[in-house]
C-alpha cells in the first residue's frame, strides 16, 4: 500500500514538474482575466494586462469598456480619484511628478474598472495617427456616436449631446454634461517618431517634449475653451484615459530603448504627490512590475499608418526626415500654457523644442493626398520614396568602393 502511494506521488510530482517547466516557445496564453503571458526559454513570462489601441479594437471590445467605465463613474473610488486629479492638479503635472504620478493614475483607474468587469483593460488612442484628421465622427471613428464610439464634438453650449457620454447619460464628478470644443490639428506622428528618438542623457528635454509638446496640446486640442479636457476637470473626460494612456505608452516606447531610458527620471524624486509615502516614482517605472505585482504592456496599434510612422522611419536620418514635407500642426498657446501653469523659462525651452518637432517643409494646400495620406497629414508616398533614395545612394557607394 505504502509503495503504491509512494510511486503515485512520485508520479504526480514528475507530471506537476514537467508542465510547470515545459511550454512551446513563442506559444501566447490568456488566463480567466485576460492577462497575456508568453512562452519564453521554456518557461511561461509573468501574466500581463493587455492595454490595446483604440482604432484596433473591435466595437464590442470598445462597447464593453465603454459600458464597464460609465458603471464605474457612478461608484465612489472612481469618483474619489477623479476629483483627487482635479484637487491635486497645480502639484502634478510638473516634470518631476507628471509621468509617474499619471502611471499610478492609469492603474489605480484600470483597478476599479477591473472590479466592474475583470477582464478590461484601459485602452490608448494614438491620436498622432490622425493628425491630419482628427476629429472624424463616422461609424467607426473614435468620436462616432455609435454605442462603440466615444461621441462627437460638444453643441453651442459646449455639452456633448450625442453617444454614450451625452448629457442624457453622463454626468462629471462636479455635476454638468461632458464639454467639447474640437479645435486644430494635434502633433504628427513623425513630431512623435523625433521625440522617441532623443537620447537617454536627455531625459528632461524628452519629458518637457512629451509633457507641453505632445500631451498638453491634446488636451486643448479636443477640448479648447470651455471644454472639460482643457479645464482642471479634465478626468471626468472618457478621453482622458485614452489620452493618458498614450502618454504613458510613448513613456513606455522611450524606456524599452535601453537600461539607461528605461531608468532615467529625476533622482531627487522621492514621492509621489499625495499617495502614500511608501510608494515613490521609483516603484512605477517598470512597467512589468507595477505596485501590487501588476504588469502591464502596451500592444502596437495594428495600424498600417503605425509601421510607416515608426518602423519605415527608423531608416532615415533625422536630415532626411525633415526633409519630407507635412502639414502645420496647432502649436502651443496661452490655452495650454495658462491651464498647465508653465513657467517663463520653460515656455521659452518648449518653444525651442516645438520648433524642432514642426515641419521644416510645409506641404502645399494644392497637394492632393489620399485617404491615408489626409489622416497622417503627409504623403505616405513621400517616406517611401526617401527610403527608396537612400537606399540607392548606399548602393551607390558601395559599387564605387568595389570599384577603387
Ligand atoms: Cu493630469
Amino acid at each position: 500500500m505504502m509503495k503504491k502511494m509512494k510511486i503515485l506521488i512520485i508520479l504526480f510530482l514528475v507530471i506537476k514538474g514537467t508542465s510547470a517547466q515545459s511550454c512551446k516557445e513563442g506559444s501566447v496564453e490568456h488566463d480567466h482575466l485576460g492577462q497575456r503571458r508568453t512562452c519564453r526559454g521554456g518557461k511561461w513570462s509573468a501574466p500581463c494586462r493587455v492595454r490595446r489601441e483604440w482604432n484596433g479594437m473591435l466595437p464590442g471590445e470598445r462597447y464593453r469598456f465603454i459600458s464597464t467605465l460609465k458603471k464605474a463613474s457612478t461608484r465612489s473610488d472612481y469618483r474619489n480619484l477623479v476629483i483627487r486629479h482635479t484637487k491635486q492638479f497645480s502639484n502634478i503635472h510638473n516634470n518631476r511628478q507628471f509621468l509617474p504620478w499619471h502611471r499610478w493614475y492609469l492603474l489605480q483607474m484600470e483597478n476599479i474598472l477591473r472590479k466592474v468587469d475583470p477582464i478590461v483593460t484601459v485602452p490608448y488612442w494614438d491620436w498622432s495617427l490622425w493628425s491630419g484628421a482628427p476629429w472624424l465622427d463616422k461609424v467607426m471613428s473614435t468620436w462616432s456616436n455609435a454605442p462603440w464610439g466615444l461621441g462627437s464634438n460638444g453643441g453651442r453650449d459646449g455639452c456633448v449631446y450625442n453617444g454614450p457620454f451625452g448629457k442624457r447619460h453622463f454626468t462629471l464628478t462636479s455635476g454638468g454634461c461632458l464639454k467639447r470644443n474640437f479645435n486644430g490639428n494635434p502633433p504628427d506622428c513623425i513630431a512623435v517618431h523625433k521625440c522617441l528618438r532623443i537620447l537617454s542623457n536627455k531625459f528632461t528635454d524628452f519629458e518637457m517634449t512629451l509633457r507641453d509638446t505632445l500631451h498638453n496640446n491634446m488636451h486643448c486640442r479636443i477640448g479648447g475653451r470651455g471644454g472639460t479636457m482643457c479645464s482642471r476637470q479634465s478626468a471626468n473626460a472618457p478621453e482622458f484615459l485614452l489620452h493618458h494612456a498614450f502618454t504613458d505608452k510613448l513613456w513606455s516606447d522611450w524606456q524599452k530603448k535601453g537600461t539607461r531610458y528605461k531608468n532615467a527620471y529625476f533622482p531627487g524624486t522621492i514621492y509621489l504627490y499625495g499617495v502614500s509615502p511608501r510608494l515613490r516614482p521609483l516603484n512605477l517605472m517598470d512597467l512589468s512590475r507595477q505596485p501590487g505585482g501588476v504588469c502591464v504592456t502596451y500592444d502596437d496599434p495594428p495600424h498600417e499608418n503605425y509601421k510607416l510612422c515608426h518602423e519605415q522611419l527608423a531608416s532615415l536620418s533625422l536630415a532626411e526626415i525633415d526633409a519630407i514635407p507635412r502639414q502645420k500642426f496647432t502649436r502651443l498657446s496661452s490655452l495650454e500654457f495658462d491651464l498647465f501653469m508653465t513657467r517663463k523659462r520653460e515656455k521659452a525651452q518648449v518653444n525651442r523644442e516645438m520648433n524642432d518637432l514642426e515641419p521644416k517643409h510645409v506641404l502645399s494646400k494644392s497637394t492632393k493626398l489620399n485617404s491615408q495620406d489626409n489622416q497622417l497629414g503627409f504623403k505616405a508616398e513621400d517616406v517611401k520614396e526617401a527610403i527608396k533614395r537612400k537606399k540607392k545612394k548606399r548602393e551607390e557607394i558601395i559599387m564605387k568602393s568595389n570599384f577603387h
